[in-house]
């Protein structure tokens, strides 16, 4: 901006602070307008109608392999932060391109708002279980952020100066002008956001939550001595839950509260069934200790955490609705639409596959679920663990696919033995001498038989394996090094229960997750 802003424009002289950044910022706050209202609109209508959330959503759901992959990859679970600040700032780009267009040429920047705002109505009418009204919020939203973008562009004649470009809005105006726009666009915003994240009472129904009574019989065996290795920076035996990993492709985690939640079991069986909380509540639950496990976990990765978890076995809800024989799928289907498909096999093969209504002793975290999500030993998440779960069908693996299947991830997803070293941290500077190394390694419903360690290549040594929990749980291990001076790179990897050993080959996580061994390079002195 110029320095003779104060003034008044004076008649003949173009008001020459309107510059290029002030009609940018203009076309800005008319998105943030657009944004904010949109997420205070959403709130009596559906989450998934805020604009905002729902192009976000779109935008996940058309994802192709590679770049879920990509994604993950790069950002880890930060995959969603990257992915709002990417849609932020071509919100911004376009918004400021509106602004600068909307001075000159009218009205082809409204257009570009008129335009987002087609993406936007598109967006939330494609999300599960929309309806016209899930329109509302965006198309209201540009009908403000229009109105606020033609205001802060005008140039209004005066009475006085009928055609005059002098009479153009003062700075002053113009500022108080921009500043209720960025007001009105925060408080909406932070309005929608409070009430959504809080909706319906979610967080007091789950404060709320009785954690069901286990029969002894019925309960995890206990953890034996010598299980976790507790050698610092070493991965514990279990998991706390605000540390356990995070995959979904939720951009708003969704809130169920437990009386919103029901079950629909239905397709190839003979009686179909509608659960609701209490129904749950009313059958025998088990407890179990079970290691969850990401197909997106790279080499070494961090994606998978062990848990004790308290449900209802799935078997005998399938039991009780009888399974047609040629079905051999179960497609799991959460609220908010992602869907698994999970061989029905493996879930009536006797291994402690569960609808899971609690996680270390707590309600499931919403992000995990609550209120009800599926743990099935052995599987990869995509193709069982589908959290905030809410119908069942029973069909088959010819007839129907599931979310990342869709997408170019394998139908099935077997959990590949993997090991992974945690200490010593990746080039760390270590002392010379005795040295522990220490990690985990996992084959979830086989389990670990060995680990071995071995360091530039040299001879394989088997490493000490802790207690042994259950075949579905990882093992953690720990090798004792004579380790001399120089760069040494250290090598891991495990053999499971049948005798398979882990493979050198290495292979990316798609489609059906990743192979090789964990190598971590330390600089002995
Ligand atoms: N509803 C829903 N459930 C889901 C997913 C999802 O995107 N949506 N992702 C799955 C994947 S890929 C994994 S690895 C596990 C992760 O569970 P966690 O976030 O509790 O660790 O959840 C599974 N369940
Ligand atoms: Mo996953």
């Amino acid at each position: 901006m110029t320095t003779d802003t104060d003034r008044e424009p004076h008649p003949g002289s173009a008001s020459r602070w309107r510059t290029i950044p002030a009609r940018a910022l203009s076309g800005v706050l008319a998105a943030a307008v657009v944004l904010g209202l949109g997420e205070l609109l959403a709130v009596p209508i559906a989450r998934s109608a805020s604009p905002f959330f729902a192009v976000g959503d779109t935008t996940v759901d058309r994802s192709p392999a590679w770049a879920r992959d990509f994604a993950i990859s790069t950002f880890g679970t930060n995959d969603k932060p990257a992915l709002f600040i990417g849609m932020g700032i071509l919100i911004v780009v376009f918004a400021a391109i509106a602004g600068v267009v909307e001075r000159t040429r009218r009205p082809f920047g409204s257009m570009i708002l008129a335009g987002l705002g087609v993406i936007g109505v598109y967006a939330a009418l494609s999300r599960p279980g929309a309806t016209a009204s899930h329109a509302l919020p965006t198309l209201l939203g540009v009908a403000a952020g229009i109105l606020v973008l033609r205001v802060l562009t005008t140039r209004p004649r005066s009475l006085d100066e009928p055609e005059q470009e002098a009479s153009a809005m003062s700075r002053r105006k113009f500022l108080v002008l921009a500043g209720s726009a960025a007001a009105v666009a925060a408080a909406a915003g932070a309005a929608g956001r409070h009430i959504a994240s809080n909706l319906a009472g979610a967080v007091s129904n789950r404060m709320a939550f009785l954690i069901p009574s286990v029969a002894a019989r019925n309960q995890a065996k206990p953890i034996p001595a010598g299980t976790d290795i507790s050698v610092p920076g070493s991965t514990p035996f279990v998991t706390d839950n605000d540390v356990f990993y995070r995959i979904d492709t939720a951009l708003q985690v969704p809130k169920l509260t437990t009386d919103d939640w029901s079950l629909r079991i239905h397709g190839m069986v003979d009686r179909e069934i509608t659960l609701n909380w209490d129904d749950l509540m009313a059958r025998t639950p088990i407890e179990r200790i079970i290691t969850l496990t990401c197909v997106s976990n790279p080499i070494g990765g961090e994606l998978a955490g062990n848990a004790t978890w308290i449900g209802y076995p799935i078997k005998d809800l399938l039991d009780e609705v009888g399974v047609s024989p040629e079905a051999d799928m179960l497609l799991s289907t959460s609220s908010d639409g992602f869907t698994a498909g999970t061989p029905l096999s493996v879930l009536r093969n006797g291994r402690d596959s569960i609808l899971a209504v609690t996680m270390n002793g707590e309600p499931l975290p919403f992000d995990h679920g609550y209120p009800v999500r599926q743990v099935v030993p052995g599987l990869y998440g995509y193709v069982s663990a589908t959290k905030w779960v809410v119908d069942w069908e029973v069909t088959r693996f010819d007839r129907a696919q599931a979310y990342w299947t869709q997408r170019g991830w394998a139908e099935k997803g077997p959990i590949k033995t993997a090991s992974r070293i945690d200490v010593p941290a990746a080039f760390e500077r270590i002392e010379s001498g005795e040295v522990t190394v220490a990690g985990t390694a996992w084959a979830q419903h086989r389990g670990i038989a060995r680990v071995e360690v071995r360091v530039d290549e040299g001879p394989w040594q088997d490493a000490t394996l802790a207690t042994a929990y259950s075949p579905d749980t990882w093992r953690q291990w720990t090798w004792q090094w004579q380790a001399t001076p120089g760069t040494q790179t250290l090598e891991v990897r495990a053999t499971d229960k049948d005798g398979n050993v882990q493979t050198e080959q290495r292979t990316g996580t798609v489609p059906d997750g990743a192979t090789g061994w964990h190598t971590r390079s330390v600089t002995v002195v």
